[in-house]
């Protein structure tokens, strides 16, 4: 096998790889004559010079200071503040402080080369109680951060609505109300009118299913509720007009040429076999299976497969908010961690999902079982089907247990597999012409997981939650060579 190597040819590519596997801050043993060793290898895995390489994050799960600068409570205050919700009691009173240290983490975020970065706005922040008379306080506070993203030449992208609903307006429905709606498009316009000088890219919602499912279906989310089904699909219907309201509402107030999109966790179905068969299933389910969800916002309507489900509890809705919902969008984001595996099946519907066997390999969170060509197949069937133009990955990563080795590092090789395998799966779709334009890794740093509490690290940088210090992993180091080289590798 080395016959066509030369010994010298050989140990280049040794050191190479080797140099690939240093932390950020460690100099490169290894010289540039090494690197271009490898140049075949990694021209077969690259991505479009333009490609925007980019990591995520959310307000209640990073910024900490709850009751500070006039900041409202949000339903994530009241959820894990009350007993039982959350893993051993966590809150996200402190989480990352980064309301405190945004600025050295975007010096972390500039050292591995990120150019583009998707916060959320805390909408308690900007309107304490929801709506009314905004606090000028928390508007700031997002200024200052873009200002500090542009000054590190790292693109914003801003999130409206990352769970963190005014407790004030689930103390009248939450969801449930359609008032909410109209409060989310205000507050959305105003944002954007206030943000758009310097942020080009907005995103509505993130992941409609998770608001709807683990906050009112399951309850394992804020606000905590187990409602009936026909309440639920009234509601989902109501989350689904905020954001085609809040979509018309930016247009109104952002300069021109601000860009407009939504956050959704499609179900990525993913054929169980690349063949003809089960291709043509999994498409068929894409629609079907994100029917109350993605494909109402992108074709006005909801199925009817969906409606005959639901039966008598199907929501009522009109014509009017049905074209408001599929308000034409600039871009689309998923975000996609897992597949959902389909097969062919003679049944009406022409598909079968096939759940994960109990011996499915997951990652160190259960629910995601790995499968990386849900990487390839979620972005090139929504593409297809709803004839899009441009789409972002805006979330992808995965927990991992990340102790500390002797020497004081991560290495969470886990998580750099996971990373290699699902990249070059986009990679592959990018390469046939499917127009992701960029990917956001989840996270940039260890935060608070929801009702997993701090217990589920997500992040490529480690945070010493006692002390706040920050510790890059080797999967920081990965995705710095993978943003430095525009490749996988
Ligand atoms: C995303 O949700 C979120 O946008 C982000 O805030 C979050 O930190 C990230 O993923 C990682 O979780 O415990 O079996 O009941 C992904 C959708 C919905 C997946 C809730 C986990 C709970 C599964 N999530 N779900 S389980």
């Amino acid at each position: 096998m080395l016959d066509n190597f030369s010994r010298r040819t050989f140990a280049r590519i040794v050191a190479g790889s080797a140099a690939a596997l240093t932390l950020p801050g460690v100099e490169s043993a290894a010289d540039s004559a090494s690197v271009s060793a490898l140049d075949n290898h990694k021209s077969s895995l690259s991505f479009p010079k333009s490609f925007l390489w980019g990591s995520a994050t959310a307000s209640y799960q990073v910024e900490g200071a709850v009751r500070e600068a006039g900041r409202g409570l949000s339903i994530w205050d009241t959820f894990s503040h009350a007993s039982g919700n959350t893993q051993n009691g966590d809150t996200g009173d402190i989480a990352d402080d980064f309301f405190h240290l945004y600025k050295k983490d975007i010096q972390l975020m500039k050292e591995l080369g990120l150019k583009t970065f998707r916060f959320s706005v805390s909408w308690p922040r900007v309107f304490p109680s929801g709506v009314g008379t905004p606090n000028p306080q928390g508007l700031d506070f997002y200024q200052r951060l873009v200002d500090a993203l542009l000054e590190a030449g790292i693109q914003p992208f801003c999130t409206l609505y990352h769970w963190d609903l005014p407790q004030a307006l689930q103390d009248k429905g939450g969801w449930e109300n359609r008032d909410t709606a109209k409060a989310f498009a205000d507050y959305a316009g105003y944002t954007a009118e206030k943000l758009s000088d310097k942020v080009k890219y907005f995103i509505t919602l993130n992941e409609m299913r998770t608001i709807v499912e683990n906050g009112y279906t399951l309850g394992t989310h804020a606000p905590g509720l187990k409602l009936d089904a026909k309440r639920v699909a009234q509601l989902n219907h109501f989350v689904a007009l905020a954001h085609g309201l809040a979509l018309r509402a930016i247009r109104a107030h952002a300069t021109p040429g601000t860009k407009v999109g939504i956050s959704d966790n499609i179900k990525a179905t993913t054929p169980v076999i690349e063949s003809r068969e089960h291709i043509e299933a999994a498409r068929k389910a894409m629609r079907e299976e994100n029917a109350m969800f993605l494909a109402a916002v992108m074709e006005g309507r909801y199925t009817d497969q969906y409606l005959k489900r639901l039966a008598a509890n199907a929501p009522y809705f009109t014509a009017e908010e049905m074209e408001i919902i599929a308000s034409p969008m600039d871009f689309i984001g998923i975000n996609i961690y897992q597949p959902t595996f389909v097969r062919a099946d003679d049944s009406e519907k022409g598909y079968a999902v096939v759940p994960p066997p109990d011996s499915y390999p997951h990652m160190l969170s259960p629910w995601i079982t790995i499968g990386p060509e849900a990487l390839y197949w979620g972005p090139k069937l929504v593409s297809e089907l709803w004839k899009v133009k441009e789409m972002y990955i805006t979330e992808n990563g995965t927990s991992s247990t990340d102790s500390l080795a002797p020497d004081g590092k991560i290495y969470d090789t886990d998580r750099v597999m996971y990373l290699r395998n699902y990249l070059t799966q986009l990679r592959r779709a990018v390469s046939e012409g499917v127009p992701v334009k960029g990917y956001f890794l989840w996270s940039i740093l260890d935060n608070f997981e929801w009702a997993d509490g701090y217990e589920k690290r997500f992040g490529i940088i480690y945070v010493d939650f006692a002390t706040q210090k920050r510790i890059p992993k080797l999967s920081a180091a990965f995705y710095k060579q993978v943003i430095h080289e525009n490749a996988v590798c």
